[in-house]
């Protein structure tokens, strides 16, 4: 019948939840070329295509990468104003890996002093950070990503974001940590657990390509990340701030992309969640600018932008008992080697994308992972080198791959990029060498820079 621990714990959910929860899509910096800057009147069409999706509603919420305008030091970013105008909520991310968090901490105040109310008040939480403890871990420093952020530097920043909205219409705010579930199952980043509000997860089972990862057991894998990070945070709310499933591109072992399966997806990983538990989808769209990114995980088409989707984003008739309704489960963390390395890998690419959209200070030179980039700032150009590589790890299966690439940004000027993106791979080193930075302001598209390079390590 339906007495299963998880639809209970899901009904739970639903009979306490004092009101809908917030659903919208991750938007990053720049346009998907990885090189424009998003400038109000983006983020406005974003926000209208997003409302207005055939077939859907409500989603009416945006996950940001960063809370400063590309192309600026730290001027607060137009996804503010865009917000206002279309009535959109943000979950507000102050990038938190290399130098940036300084002037994320002044676009901040800037925000709340420029527009006052009208944002603070639909703010739906404020991020310290992406995968951050993901970067720092001895897979992510294997990997080259060195740009990551330890449990107390998370902590610290924190406190100075509690310290800098006490008092102001933004007091209220659920302060919180998106990373993957493997930094947060690891007992060394519980300091992070315990000073957050709230646990973000991201998750991708289409990269977890040393697993059965068909679309089949897609929403399957994706529980057990839930379930993972659930049990190790305790009573914290976890939040869903980015999973899909690619409509195009390469196919991942057994996971692959078509717009049937990314429906399939949605159905079974969105749907029951959607309205439940706070949950940003990735992504909207990602073909901006005539980006054709590999793969490309956009619902809707970009270039033009429309708000007819490519799949019948309709929720009705989609079985309320489907094994994937498990919002907060007790399920055991239990899994094999395998699924532990695969975890890993898909974690780490995972990692880049995040990275990589990292927003406004993430210098994401080819889309990899991270290593030292060389900052001008002062001639007013900057460039970055990236080095992208992961690991499977453990032995059980895969290898490591490595990769690297070059980019570098002479359009914007005025910003201090301090990092990259973290990629990785389960399989054979190879090398890519691109021009593709997107420095100072990541983008969605610099996501799929990452993915794509990092997948083509594969
Ligand atoms: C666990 O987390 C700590 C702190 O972030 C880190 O130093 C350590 O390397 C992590 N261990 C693993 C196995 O990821
Ligand atoms: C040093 C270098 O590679 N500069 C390049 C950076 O990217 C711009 C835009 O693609 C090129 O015009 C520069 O030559």
């Amino acid at each position: 019948m339906r007495s299963s621990t998880s639809l209970l714990a899901l009904a739970a959910t639903l009979s306490t939840a004092s009101a809908a929860a917030y659903k919208g899509f991750n938007y990053g910096a720049t346009k998907s070329d990885g090189y424009a800057p998003r400038v109000q009147s983006d983020f406005q069409s974003l926000f209208q295509t997003s409302k207005n999706l055939v077939g859907a509603s409500g989603f009416t919420s945006a996950r940001l990468y960063t809370t400063i305008q590309a192309g600026t030091t730290s001027d607060p970013t137009s996804a503010i104003p865009a917000a206002i105008a279309e009535d959109i909520s943000l979950l507000v991310t102050l990038w938190a890996s290399g130098t940036a968090f300084p002037n994320e901490l002044t676009a901040l105040k800037a925000a709340i002093a420029q527009y006052g109310d009208a944002f603070t008040s639909r703010v739906a939480g404020i991020s310290i950070g992406s995968e951050d403890l993901y970067r720092n871990s001895p897979t992510g420093i294997a990997a080259g990503s060195t740009i990551g952020a330890d449990p107390a530097t998370l902590v610290d920043y924190i406190k100075q974001v509690r310290s800098a909205i006490a008092g102001t219409a933004l007091s209220a705010a659920p302060v919180g940590h998106v990373d993957t579930w493997t930094a947060w199952v690891n007992g060394s980043n519980q300091a992070v657990i315990d000073n957050c509000d709230w646990i973000g997860v991201d998750a991708y089972p289409y990269f977890q390509n040393t697993q059965s990862n068909g679309i089949e057991n897609g929403a399957a894998l994706f529980n057990e990340a839930v379930d993972n990070t659930a049990n190790a945070v305790g009573s914290k709310p976890v939040w869903i701030t980015e999973t899909g499933w690619p409509v195009t591109g390469k196919t991942e072992n057994l996971a692959v992309p078509n717009t049937e399966n990314a429906k399939t997806y949605w159905q079974e990983v969105g749907c029951p969640r959607f309205d439940v538990v706070n949950t940003w989808w990735y992504t909207l769209e990602d073909t901006d600018n005539n980006a054709s990114p590999n793969p490309s995980f956009g619902i809707a088409p970009g270039s033009p932008l429309s708000s007819t989707p490519l799949f019948d984003l309709s929720c009705s008739g989609v079985s309320s008992s489907s094994s994937s309704a498990k919002p907060s489960s007790t399920a055991s963390a239990s899994g094999s080697k395998s699924a532990s390395a695969s975890a890993t890998a898909s974690s780490a690419i995972s990692s880049a994308s995040s990275a990589l959209t990292g927003g406004g200070i993430v210098s994401t030179g080819g889309g990899l992972s991270p290593t030292k980039p060389a900052v001008d700032g002062s001639a007013g150009t900057v460039s970055a080198t990236a080095t992208a590589s992961g690991s499977g790890s453990t032995g059980v299966s895969g290898g490591s791959g490595s990769g690297s690439g070059s980019g570098n940004s002479t359009l914007l000027t005025t910003a201090t990029p301090t990092g990259t993106g973290s990629g990785s791979s389960s399989t054979t080193p190879a090398s890519v060498t691109g021009n593709s930075a997107s420095s100072i302001s990541g983008s969605i598209v610099g996501v799929m820079g990452g993915l794509l390079a990092a997948l083509s390590l594969l």
